[in-house]
């Protein structure tokens, strides 16, 4: 089975003071991916920044960054729909109606950092229902292992189809740990025929990240979740996806290209 790299190059939560790098503009956003698809990432997981670098949920930013991507390569969108604490749920939630091919959904409120993120019950049931309607394939995000329950919850109502898609996100403070006992123990847990990948936030990035390819999951890279290559070496995009196709070459897995990781996540027909 191929392995599925996503790049995610911007996040929620970072700005240009942190990472000159960290690409904001629409224009920014698109030529990162373009790299980090020639790199070998098949997944963008898009978030988006108004001029003055804070996260938006405005829709023709998003309709403009999803264009210039697409203009540049056929790399697979998955919008944020955490899109970023100041947003609220609903601006939030809007964004699946763009209809990317696939779109996070993050089950549960929890503290994030100093901040909160808030995912009410109704509005994230509301926001499942819409995106089975639309084809958006939901990439689940759990933080914590009460988030997997709420998630099964969901499926048990009908609202996720399979299979289910999930991101271990370890390294939220907030959420679990990064470390490798939590990702043995997520894994354990997850159902079965599910797909999963590993989003290791921070310093534990490169150890954990091989750790879950190793393990038979996808994986994540990019300055949302990593913004040093090494203690002192700010990262690029393009280097961290780099960095995560050499740990699949390593491990003598297959990469994922576009058409693979299609259907490796058995993402639904567009409409
Ligand atoms: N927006 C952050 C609080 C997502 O992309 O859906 C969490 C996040 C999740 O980045
Ligand atoms: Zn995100």
């Amino acid at each position: 089975m191929s392995v599925v790299i996503t790049v995610a190059p911007t996040g929620p939560i970072a700005t240009k003071a942190d990472n000159a790098f960290l690409p904001t503009s629409p224009e920014e956003i698109a030529a990162a991916v373009h790299e980090a698809y020639q790199a070998g990432a098949a997944v963008a997981h898009i978030h988006l920044r108004d001029a003055q670098q804070r996260p938006t949920a405005d829709l023709d930013i998003a309709r403009r960054t999803m264009a210039l991507i697409a203009e540049k390569c056929p790399i697979l969108i998955q919008m944020s729909t955490g899109v970023g604490l100041s947003v609220s749920f609903e601006e939030r939630e809007r964004l699946v109606e763009l209809r990317p091919r696939m779109a996070t959904l993050n089950p549960c409120s929890m503290s994030f950092g100093d901040g909160e993120f808030l995912n009410p019950p109704k509005g994230v049931r509301r926001l499942a229902a819409r995106m089975r309607e639309l084809n958006v394939k939901p990439e689940l995000e759990i933080y914590d292992t009460g988030h997997l329950e709420a998630c099964m919850r969901l499926f048990d109502e009908g609202l996720l189809a399979e299979p289910l898609q999930f991101s271990i996100v370890l390294g939220v403070r907030g959420g679990m740990a990064a470390t490798a006992d939590n990702l043995m123990m997520m894994v354990r847990r997850l159902p079965p025929h599910c797909i999963w990948q590993i989003i290791a936030i921070g310093k534990a990035n490169l150890e954990l990240t091989a750790m879950g390819l190793a393990l038979g999951g996808n994986a994540r890279a990019g300055l949302e979740d990593c913004l040093y290559l090494r203690k002192g070496v700010l990262a690029e995009n393009q280097a961290l996806v780099t960095r995560a196709v050499g740990l699949v070459r390593a491990l003598d897995l297959p990469l994922a290209d576009v058409k693979a990781a299609e259907e490796r996540l058995a993402l639904p027909k567009p409409h």
